[in-house]
């Protein structure tokens, strides 16, 4: 298991930061390009942007971003290009050498929060969901979107793209929807729970159509963590390591060591499964110093988190030894 972090595609204090922390893996988006240019996904900006990466000593192992879906993702007139686009993107990243990509279904909007400068320890600030804030939202452009419909809509997509992803040799790593509640302003979400992700798995059986272990989405969906590694062990490509207390409808994001969640056991439990991929901290606090224009994702709270993780894994690794004196 190696530690990334979600980096932009161009450089900045982050990089260099991740890489004094001996973080050698970087999560990225689809680069920014010239309107005349190629498209985001086309072969040179995959490959320039990773090679600039590599120049700085990063390995680009996870590409977190995607073409348009909302078309794919609805079922609407249009879904078959968008289809083609991410076809397009995977064989790329396959072509230069980017092994998994992390995508999610949720249409409309992504992930979502009520708050995003909950007072959190020592007047840090983080992200909080409270469903009854959003029960008289009006409904969105895409109307009522039922879960039927996008159960649908995703095995459409599915079969179309997994023999693109083992042909180019890219594990497709779904995100769970955040929050994992439905619907949201009329619009379902499927990807709420274990049985869905084992639904998901089904629909498609080969190791390239896997999943992102959010630990913060399913401990959101009341999962017990351990339980739940288990049970998706064999398809989990990329981890998002976070904590949350409350329950999906109602959640704030804690501190990676503040939580409700025994995060040593987590971490002794990729271990266990002999996680090879690639772990990001996931949200964190905004703390002393930073601004709060990118909640989840701010600086110092990132470099707390790398410590933290890195010190769980180590004392995990080294723990029979330490047991066996
Ligand atoms: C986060 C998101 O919601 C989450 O848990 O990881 O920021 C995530 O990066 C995107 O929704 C994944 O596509
Ligand atoms: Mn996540």
């Amino acid at each position: 298991m190696k530690f990334a972090l979600f980096l932009p595609t161009e450089p900045n204090e982050m990089w260099r930061l991740g890489a004094q922390l001996g973080v050698t893996e970087a999560v990225t988006g689809i680069p920014r390009v010239r309107p005349e240019g190629p498209s985001s996904w086309g072969f040179l900006p995959l490959l320039h942007m990773k090679q600039r990466f590599a120049d700085m000593g990063l390995n680009v192992a996870v590409i977190e971003s995607t073409p348009p879906m909302n078309n794919i993702k609805l079922g609407l007139p249009g879904r078959d290009k968008e289809i083609e686009q991410v076809c397009e993107l995977l064989t790329n990243m396959g072509a230069v050498g980017i092994p998994v990509w992390c995508y999610n279904f949720m249409a409309v909007f992504g992930w979502l929060r009520t708050s995003m400068s909950t007072v959190s320890r020592g007047g840090a600030l983080v992200t909080s969901y409270n469903h009854e804030l959003m029960e008289q939202a009006p409904l969105t452009e895409a109307g009522v979107v039922s879960e039927e419909q996008l159960w649908e809509n995703f095995a459409y997509f599915l079969e179309r793209v997994v023999p693109v992803a083992e042909q180019a040799g890219v594990k497709m790593a779904l995100h769970p929807d955040d929050p994992p509640i439905s619907p949201i302003r009329g619009v379902g979400r499927i990807f709420t729970s274990v049985e869905a992700f084992k639904r998901m798995l089904a629909l498609a059986p080969s190791e390239y159509n896997g999943l992102t272990f959010c630990q913060g989405s399913f401990a959101t969906m009341g999962e017990h963590i351990p339980t739940a590694i288990r049970a998706l062990q064999d398809r989990i490509h990329f981890v998002h390591f976070r904590d949350i207390r409350g329950t999906a409808r109602s959640f704030v994001e804690t501190f990676h060591d503040a939580g409700p969640t025994d995060m040593a056991e987590a971490m002794r439990c990729y271990q266990e499964i002999g996680f090879s991929g690639v772990m990001r901290p996931d949200h964190v606090p905004t703390l002393e110093g930073d601004a709060n224009d990118t909640p989840g994702y701010t600086t110092r709270g990132r470099l707390y988190a790398i410590g933290y993780m890195r010190g769980l894994a180590e004392a995990s690794e080294k723990a029979p030894l330490l047991s066996a004196d």
